[in-house]
């Protein structure tokens, strides 16, 4: 997510669970004006829904045959991807021991049926405002405003999370160091908003390259791009540095001064067992990828070395 404000009520996407159509009907009159909604009619189709679609909230029916409410937010609850999706129950049969099982399990809060619409809207509403606000914080944090690429306090915080969970794997990470040639030429020539808008195409163009979705491009430095990829070898870090070079130079941005009068970067990567960048600290990596770079920059600039 890189958006540049909260979303409205209207495109959050709620989830009602229920096994009782008219239950389902009753509740979906009243929120889909207001909200996004979709319905699951079993335990089995709720989670699969969240996984593939990651509602914003879920609706929850307590009682269900096969697979119940309580055992649907746990494994929402369970999993990484699904976890940070409120739960709000709903049921008829609420007494103690059944309320402080849905704490338990993870629920944000729970509703009595016959429901009241009012109150069920507006608890909505308060769950997924909290959601929402959290999620644009998260996106303000780790995120760089010029080109919406992740940031410096992503890689410190966040890029050490996934090199750890790669080394449990015993696999290895590669990290790739870009930077634009002669980007100061480009400054003086045509200014720094010029200058501006060429990092958000350089920068659109490596998120576009860069394909699997545990991939992290981050803004290292004013005109360095960091490109943090998992699970992948020698020979793959090599392939998508040379297509980043390439896809930079095919875009023909102009640049006067540049190399054949185009904007070009240079890349310089290395490749290390996670294990070992535990061991010796992700600024380690980052270092040799920028030996590598160094020398790309040496032996004439538009080139991928590592
Ligand atoms: P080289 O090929 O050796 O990398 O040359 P270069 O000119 O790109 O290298 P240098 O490090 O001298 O210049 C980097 C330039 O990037 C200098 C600075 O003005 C520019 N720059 C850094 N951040 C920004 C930014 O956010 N916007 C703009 N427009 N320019 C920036
Ligand atoms: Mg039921
Ligand atoms: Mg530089
Ligand atoms: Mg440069």
């Amino acid at each position: 997510m890189n958006r540049k404000e909260i979303k409205p009520y209207a495109e959050c996407n709620v989830l009602i669970v229920d096994d009782e159509p008219m239950s389902r009907m009753l509740l979906e009159s009243i929120l889909e004006s207001v909200f996004t909604c979709a319905t699951a009619e079993s335990g089995e189709e709720a989670i699969s829904y969240c996984e593939a679609n990651l509602p914003d909230l879920v609706l929850l029916d307590m009682n269900m045959p096969d697979i119940n409410g309580l055992d649907v937010c746990t494994a929402l609850k369970a999993s990484p991807e699904t976890n940070h999706i409120p739960v709000i129950f709903v049921t008829s049969t609420m007494d103690i021991e059944s309320e402080n099982a849905c704490w338990e399990v993870g629920a944000s809060d729970f509703v009595m049926k016959p429901v009241n619409a009012s109150t069920l809207t507006h608890r909505i509403k308060t769950h997924l405002q909290n959601k929402l606000r959290t999620e644009f914080l998260e996106m303000m944090t780790f995120h760089d405003q010029l080109t919406g690429l992740y940031n410096r306090t992503y890689l410190t915080k966040e890029i050490p999370l996934l090199i750890k969970q790669v080394a449990r794997d015993k696999g290895t990470v590669g990290a790739i160091m870009i930077d634009i040639d002669y980007f100061k030429l480009f400054n003086d020539t045509y200014g720094h908003l010029e200058g501006d808008i060429c990092l958000q195409k350089v920068a659109q163009i490596v998120s576009d390259t860069v394909k699997r979705p545990k991939d992290a491009v981050i803004r290292f430095g004013g005109e360095e791009f960091l490109v943090v990829l998992p699970y992948i070898d020698h020979q793959g870090t090599k392939l998508v540095a040379q297509q980043l070079v390439e896809a930079v130079a095919n875009a023909s941005i102009p640049h006067g001064k540049g190399i054949e009068s185009r904007v070009s970067i240079s890349a310089g990567f290395a490749v290390w067992k996670a294990t070992d960048v535990v061991e010796d600290d992700v600024a380690a990596l980052i270092e040799d990828a920028d030996i590598s770079l160094f020398e790309a920059k040496e032996l004439g600039r538009n080139q991928a070395k590592g």
